[in-house]
C-alpha cells in the first residue's frame, strides 16, 4: 500500500496544488493521497489575511474533490505548535504502519530540506517526490536527489511534470481586484467569494452566470439594464463602478419567488416582514434578495443594503444605495412610464432630485392603484423633499396626470 502525502499552506489551494498532486498521483499510483494543510507552517509565516482554519480546511477538501483517491487531513490543523512535517509522518506511520508513505514536496522544498526539524527521521519514514518547480533545475535536483539518497538511505522520486506557475500570493493579491478565479477549481473559487476570504470580490461575468440562474428569465434583461445603467451612474456621481455592478447584478436575485418562497426566506434569514410587506409580498423581494445575496454571494454590508432599500428606499441613503435605486427604476428596458424621461435626465444632473421625483411618481401611482403605501416609501419621498429645500432647489415640476 503506498499513501502520498501533500503538506503546504492550501492559502488557498489552486490548480497548481491540484495539477501537481494528479501528476505524482498518476505516476506513483498511490492508494489514496491527502492533502495535509499546515496550522502553523515551521518555515515560512501565513499571510496576515489568512483564514481561520475550519476555512482553509473546507477550502483544501473542496480542492482534494478535484484529485481521484484524494482527501484533506486536518492532522496538522488539530494540533498545536509548528506543523512539523516529522510528526505528521509519525501519526500517519501510526494510522498506516504497513504502508509506504510519499510525501510530495516542490523543487525549493527538497533543497532546504536538510534543514527542516528531524530531516533524518523524515527520511527515514518516508519516501520524497519532488516536482521541478522551474525547468532548468533538473541537474540540482538530480544532485540533491543523489545527497539524500547517499546520507540518508532515503528514497526519491523525481517527478516529470508541468512547473506550477501561480502562487497563493498571487493569487491572494488578485481575488480582491476581482481577479484570479482561472487559478481556482470552481468550487473553491465559489467558496472564497461565499465567505470573501483574502478581500475577494467576484469575478463580475462569474457573478452574472450565477445570479442570472436565480431569475425568471424574462427578467434577465431588466437585471443587465439595471447594471449598466447602474454603472453610468457610478462614473457620474464618483461610486465604485464594480460595486454597482455587483449590487445591481443582485438586486432581484429573490424575485421570482411568490409569497410562500418570500416567507420561507424570511424564516431562513430570521427577517420578521412589517404588516405593509406581509400585505403586499412584492415589497419582501428587497429583504430577502439583500439576506439571499449576503449569504450564497457573500455580498458585503454596503451592497447588501443597496439592494435591501431598493424598492421602498429610506431616509439618508447611501450614494450606492441611490444609484441602485435610480438604476432599476429608469434602465433602458424599463416598460416606458409617465415621468420615466423626465426621471432619467434628472438622475445624471441631481441625483436627490432624481430620488424625489421618482419617489413621487411611485406614490401617485400606488394611490391611484389604490394601493397601500410603505411608510418607508413616503418618509424617503419627504426626506428628499426636504433636502432639495435646504438646497434651495425647487423640486421637478411633474404632474401625475400630464405624463
Ligand atoms: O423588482 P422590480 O420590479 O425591478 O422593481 P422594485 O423592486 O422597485 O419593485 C417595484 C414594485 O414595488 C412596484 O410595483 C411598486 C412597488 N412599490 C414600491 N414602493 C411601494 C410599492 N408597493 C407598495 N405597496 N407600497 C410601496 O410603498
Ligand atoms: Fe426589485
Ligand atoms: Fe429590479
Amino acid at each position: 500500500m503506498r499513501i502520498l502525502l501533500y503538506g503546504g499552506s492550501f492559502n488557498p489551494p489552486h490548480w497548481g496544488h491540484i495539477r501537481s498532486a494528479r501528476t505524482a498521483a498518476a505516476a506513483l499510483e498511490p492508494d489514496k493521497t491527502f492533502l495535509i494543510p499546515a496550522a502553523i507552517p515551521p518555515h515560512k509565516r501565513l499571510a496576515a489575511e489568512t483564514p481561520d482554519w475550519p476555512h482553509r480546511f473546507a477550502m483544501t477538501s473542496l480542492a482534494a474533490g478535484e484529485i481521484p483517491g484524494c482527501q484533506a487531513s486536518d492532522m496538522e490543523l488539530c494540533r498545536t505548535g509548528p506543523s512539523y512535517t516529522s510528526d505528521t509522518l509519525r501519526q500517519m506511520r501510526e494510522r498506516y504502519p504497513a504502508a509506504e508513505l510519499v510525501f510530495l514536496m516542490g523543487t525549493d522544498m527538497l533543497l532546504s530540506l536538510e534543514s527542516w526539524h528531524e530531516p533524518e527521521v523524515i527520511l527515514s519514514l518516508a519516501s520524497v517526490a519532488v516536482f521541478a518547480r522551474e525547468t532548468g533545475r533538473e541537474r540540482e535536483i538530480n544532485a540533491c536527489a543523489a545527497h539524500l539518497r547517499e546520507k540518508y538511505g532515503a528514497t526519491v522520486y523525481v517527478l516529470e511534470g508541468q512547473p506550477v506557475t501561480v502562487s497563493s500570493t498571487r493569487i491572494r493579491a488578485l481575488l480582491p481586484e476581482r481577479q484570479g478565479r482561472e487559478y481556482l477549481p470552481d468550487s473553491v473559487y465559489e467558496y472564497i467569494i461565499r465567505h470573501r476570504l483574502y478581500g475577494a470580490r467576484p469575478d463580475l461575468a462569474w457573478l452574472r452566470e450565477r445570479a442570472y440562474m436565480y431569475l425568471k428569465p424574462t427578467r434577465v434583461e431588466h437585471v443587465r439594464g439595471a447594471e449598466a445603467m447602474a454603472r453610468r451612474l457610478a462614473l457620474r456621481w464618483g461610486a465604485d463602478e464594480s460595486d454597482a455592478a455587483e449590487a445591481a447584478i443582485l438586486h432581484d436575485c429573490t424575485k421570482k419567488y411568490d409569497r410562500d418562497g418570500q416567507l420561507r426566506i424570511c424564516e431562513k434569514y430570521g427577517i420578521i416582514p412589517d404588516k405593509w410587506e406581509l400585505e403586499n409580498d412584492r415589497l419582501l423581494h428587497a429583504g430577502t434578495g439583500a439576506a439571499f445575496a449576503a449569504d450564497q454571494f457573500g455580498a458585503p454590508e454596503h451592497i447588501a443594503s443597496a439592494i435591501r432599500w431598493h424598492t421602498t428606499g429610506r431616509p439618508g441613503m447611501t450614494l450606492l444605495e441611490q444609484i441602485v435605486f435610480l438604476a432599476d427604476a429608469i434602465e433602458e428596458n424599463r416598460k416606458p412610464y409617465p415621468a420615466l424621461e423626465t426621471i432619467r435626465k434628472a438622475a445624471f444632473r441631481d441625483l436627490d432630485a432624481a430620488m424625489e421625483l421618482c419617489l413621487r411618481r411611485t406614490l401617485a401611482f400606488l394611490e391611484e392603484q389604490g394601493e397601500p403605501i410603505h411608510p418607508d416609501t413616503a418618509r424617503t419621498q419627504e426626506f428628499y423633499l426636504k433636502k432639495l429645500e435646504d438646497k434651495g432647489v425647487a423640486p421637478i415640476e411633474w404632474a401625475a396626470q400630464n405624463g
